[in-house]
């Protein structure tokens, strides 16, 4: 069954009515172009087939109920909320996500109660954005019972502005444009600074490749301190530099801009512009029909991300080192970092022994098994009933 289907059986049971509509959001895959989007920078991410579906009713009391289906088929029922009282610091834990969707649509005009019931299958902590698969979810509901049409930028926006100033994780905007803009057998190239989309093509399999994803059951999370403290040391470099994003330091003059910078700062700085160099590379790749190129291009963001950003983990970096000492073209961490998942370009020949490779070298460690699984580009999210 469908995580849409699952949503509208559960509400069924749970409230004894029909829900008026079921809509479904998913998570993704990050190709490259990490911790760029809070730098005004590019991103380049797909859908991942895993959704998050919300079955939804409006109820004329004002209140939010929200019941969680999990994978045990149980069901986690937050405490109903009031959604004229909703106010952040109100609400913590899973619950705060739905809620904070519903205090940000509230400046929007859409106050009403409504009851809710989540299924899906985008594994949580995991680094594939199931947090704001969720949380996008919930706003296509809640303004698909409004009957309000929103662009979907707009929604990305307010459903970034729950995550920051209600859950309290300050992100960017990458998950949220992917999980709603994001269509089937393409990429996202999205300029964050400009609100730009280009869909770019992508179909691994014609180049005789696939994108192996390795959940490396490392759980991570936003809402610690050092997503924050990277964010912050990129803001203060922006205000030394005296531009209004790292977006804006030229990447032919990097080494001389890391000169008038702290020494702390200079690797969030190095690997930011690199980075955003990187997307662009890849995309200008992805259009000439060369996507095995591109897998030097995703190890370098690897080792950005692991020896400047210092946000890897050790079972990201023995994804990755198994991955390629197997014969991937390029591996890395993909998300927020400090656990969650890596990405591998694979031969496709070469698919069983990659895996092989990856199981080996947790196993080797005594680390619990990683969840792997080949992710092709799925559609964006939206209405399923
Ligand atoms: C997390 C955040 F939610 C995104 O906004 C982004 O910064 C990403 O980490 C790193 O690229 O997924």
């Amino acid at each position: 069954m469908t995580p849409a289907a699952k949503a509208a059986s559960a509400f069924e049971r749970q409230h004894g009515r029909a829900p008026e509509g079921v809509w479904s959001a998913p998570g993704r895959v990050n190709l490259i172009g990490e911790h760029t989007d809070y730098n005004d920078g590019f991103v380049l991410p797909f859908a991942l087939p895993h959704r998050i579906a919300v079955a939804a009713a409006r109820r004329a009391d004002g209140m939010l109920t929200v019941s969680t289906l999990g994978d045990d088929g149980g069901v986690q029922h937050s405490p109903p909320v009031s959604v004229a009282d909703l106010a952040p610091g109100t609400l913590s834990g899973w619950s705060a996500y739905p809620a904070g969707v519903a205090w940000v649509l509230r400046d929007q005009g859409v106050h009403g109660g409504a009851d809710l019931v989540i299924a899906g299958d985008v594994p949580a902590g995991a680094g594939l954005s199931s947090s704001h698969a969720l949380e996008c979810a919930v706003a296509l509901a809640l303004l698909g019972l409004a009957e309000r049409s929103a662009e979907r930028p707009d929604i990305a926006r307010w459903v970034q502005r729950a995550e920051n100033d209600f859950v309290g994780a300050p992100t960017g905007l990458l998950d949220q444009t992917a999980s709603l803009q994001c269509v089937e057998a393409h990429v996202l190239f999205h300029d964050v600074r400009s609100g730009k989309s280009e869909q770019v093509p992508f179909d691994a399999a014609a180049s005789g490749l696939e994108v192996l994803v390795i959940d490396t059951r490392a759980s991570h999370s936003n809402t610690d301190g050092g997503y924050a403290s990277r964010r912050a040391g990129c803001e203060r470099a922006a205000e030394i530099l005296g531009v209004p994003a790292l977006r804006d330091v030229d990447v032919t003059e990097l080494d001389q801009t890391l000169t008038r910078l702290p020494e702390d700062v200079r690797p969030l700085v190095r690997h930011v512009v690199t980075e955003n160099d990187r997307v662009l590379r890849t995309v200008d790749l992805l259009r000439a029909g060369r996507l095995a190129d591109v897998g030097p291009l995703i190890s370098a963001s690897h080792a950005s991300l692991r020896d400047d950003y210092r946000v890897s983990c050790l079972e990201l970096d023995i994804a990755v080192d198994s991955a390629m000492s197997a014969g991937a073209l390029g591996a890395r961490m993909i998300g927020g970092g400090f656990g969650g998942s890596a990405i591998a370009l694979v031969p496709t020949g070469l698919h069983t022994e990659v895996e092989r490779a990856v199981l080996a070298g947790f196993a080797a460690r005594s680390l619990t098994r990683p969840r792997l699984f080949t992710a092709v580009p799925a559609a964006g999210a939206g209405r399923d009933i």
